[in-house]
């Protein structure tokens, strides 16, 4: 019954696209023969085995596990043996496939042999040789693109027969999304078990294109090695950008050549900390981020908050960023906000931000750029603000980007270009002006209500770490709510996603960080991925129980799943 649905709806997604005059490609053939394959022998070759799974030391694991959840995923009876896999076979047109093909053994590595293969070939013998049985023995896995795949660039289906397992990629990202699904499958460490997948099919796109996560270095520092696997986290729960909050009032994090004292002096301060050695990223190690993160299919968008948040850089540079040349109290340990600006009447402040726009720009990849654009104080007028914010959307789209920068002050500046993107953090269903002008203007909304996607909000009263300031942020707080049922007015065609943001005041270590991190960032990357109709809370918490055990075999510190803070816990 199941692999008839199966067929029914690739049939129906491909005969809709041939009405259109498309004739169906080999990649569409491949995925008729792989149904119908499932729907005429699956079910009776299990029977013809002699021996079950069990009795031959394979452990068959099923497709329950999958967060965030994908649309669909239909298992049959047989299975394929992960440790007969011979090869894994690319298309030669899709360049960085080679190097998803190693990712995915290196993922893969314990459970297939070291000797797993990775062949590329063209088109027509990549068809012939996936067609072409091979001994008994042995398996092989395809990835491919189809890039008329239903559902985008991101979408991913994974065929899995008893010989054959293929990820279909609606691009070479959607193949790398299919891998981080099939990895979630299998169990991280088995011992003395060959690892099975049942037959069947997994179709999978997401439903937010931005699918964001925000860290913040400038409270609290992170090293390279940490940021990296942060972003290693990122990608496991399908999400595809990384908001690098680089600059704050505590700390300035990226180092600007042409303004040395911006590191020399600015890095030098964090929440609750008076000193802070080495803490910044060169322009070289930022690239190095940049690279680690698109090659994982994530975009990163640097953040220079300007013009408030800006006490690291004006304790560096007083006389040309400052109104009086005072020294402003530094370093600065507190965690007030609204406590700095920029000063409007004195134009370097152009000429610096220019210069580190010119030096980001050159090495980010995406098209983004934050600005913050929030919290200025409470001394700085309306019109100043306005017009540096349009000065400073102009600087950015001279070096080629977009800016992207909080609503709430940013949606009060008349006259800014369409393409900005705005953030919205209310947390209040009846309000924000300024979103709804800057959605009208036409510009795209990044939903982050502080409630429901701050991942520094205290879980409940007594967890021991985070802020509360918009209230507690349970596990189950931050999965139940609709990114389009948050603000009056504000509708689907206006949302292009969620992001989750972890800023830094109370987080003093990666432990901390975990904490807060797992499981919510698991909660969100669903909210922002799977259907709202298809995802539910009691389905969600049965399928995280699960990732439990993963998490501690990861070494990873994660909030208890139950709803209140145990004693010592963290
Ligand atoms: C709000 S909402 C902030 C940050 C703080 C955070 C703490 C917004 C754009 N800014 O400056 O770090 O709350 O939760």
């Amino acid at each position: 019954m199941s692999a008839y649905f199966i067929m029914v709806e690739l049939l129906s997604q491909y005969y809709y696209k041939g009405e259109k005059g498309m004739r169906p490609s080999y990649k569409i053939c491949i995925l008729l023969i792989s149904s119908l394959s499932i729907l005429l022998g699956c079910n009776k070759s299990t029977k013809l085995l002699d021996k079950t799974p069990e009795m031959l030391g394979i452990s068959v694991v099923d497709y329950d596990n999958i967060i965030p959840l994908p649309v669909l995923a239909i298992q049959d009876t047989n299975y394929f043996v992960l440790a007969n896999t011979k090869q894994i076979l690319v298309s030669a047109s899709e360049p960085k496939l080679v190097k998803i093909a190693s990712y995915l053994k290196k993922e893969l590595s314990s459970v297939v042999k070291p000797s797993v293969l990775i062949n590329v070939m063209s088109e027509k013998k990549l068809l012939d040789a996936s067609l072409s049985p091979l001994n008994s023995a042995q398996s092989q896995i395809v990835l491919l693109v189809d890039s008329e795949l239903a559902g985008g660039s991101e979408a991913y289906n994974i065929v899995i027969e008893k010989q054959l397992l293929r990820i279909i990629g609606g691009s070479e990202a959607g193949v790398f999304r299919g891998i981080q699904s099939l990895k979630q499958l299998i169990p991280l460490m088995i011992k003395g078990k060959q690892v099975a997948l049942n037959t069947g099919v997994i179709k999978d796109y997401p439903r937010f294109e931005h699918r964001g996560f925000m860290l913040d270095v400038a409270r609290h520092f992170y090293t390279v090695a940490e940021v990296k696997q942060i972003i290693d986290y990122l990608a496991e729960y399908k999400y595809n950008v990384f908001h690098f909050h680089l600059t704050d009032d505590q700390g300035w994090r990226i180092n600007i050549p042409s303004w040395p004292k911006l590191t020399e002096v600015g890095s030098n301060s964090a929440v609750g900390k008076e000193t802070c050695k080495n803490c910044f990223y060169s322009l070289d190690e930022y690239q190095e981020i940049v690279q680690y993160a698109d090659e994982r299919f994530i975009t990163l968008i640097p953040e220079l908050d300007v013009p408030g948040h800006v006490k690291a850089a004006l304790a560096s540079y007083p006389e040309e960023l400052y109104c009086d040349g005072d020294k402003p109290d530094w370093p600065y340990t507190g965690i007030k906000v609204r406590v700095s600006s920029l000063c409007f009447s004195n134009l370097k402040i152009y000429d610096f931000f220019e210069d580190v726009v010119s030096e980001v720009a050159k090495r980010t990849t995406g098209q983004y750029i934050h600005v913050g654009g929030d919290e200025t104080p409470k001394w700085v007028k309306h019109q100043d603000y306005a017009d540096f914010m349009l000065k400073a959307s102009n600087i950015i789209s001279k070096h080629g980007k977009t800016m992207v920068g909080w609503t709430n002050d940013l949606g009060s500046v008349k006259g800014l270009s369409a393409d900005v993107v705005g953030q919205d953090w209310s947390t209040k269903k009846h309000c924000c002006e300024n979103t709804l002008n800057m959605a009208e203007n036409g510009s795209k909304i990044i939903m982050s209500p502080a409630n429901k996607t701050y991942l520094d909000l205290k879980y409940d009263k007594d967890a021991p770490i985070g802020l509360h300031w918009a209230g507690y942020n349970s596990i189950e707080n931050s999965y139940n709510w609709d990114p389009e049922l948050m603000i009056d007015g504000l509708t689907a065609k206006n949302i292009i996603g969620v992001e989750a943001a972890l800023w830094g005041e109370t987080i003093k270590s990666m432990a901390d960080a975990q904490y807060m991190i797992f499981p919510r960032l698991l909660s969100l990357s669903e909210v922002a991925w799977s259907a709202q109709e298809k995802r539910t809370w009691s389905g969600f918490n049965n399928r995280l129980k699960n990732k439990v055990k993963y998490f501690e075999q990861q070494g990873i510190i994660y909030r208890s799943l139950s709803s209140k803070t145990l004693k010592g816990e963290k």
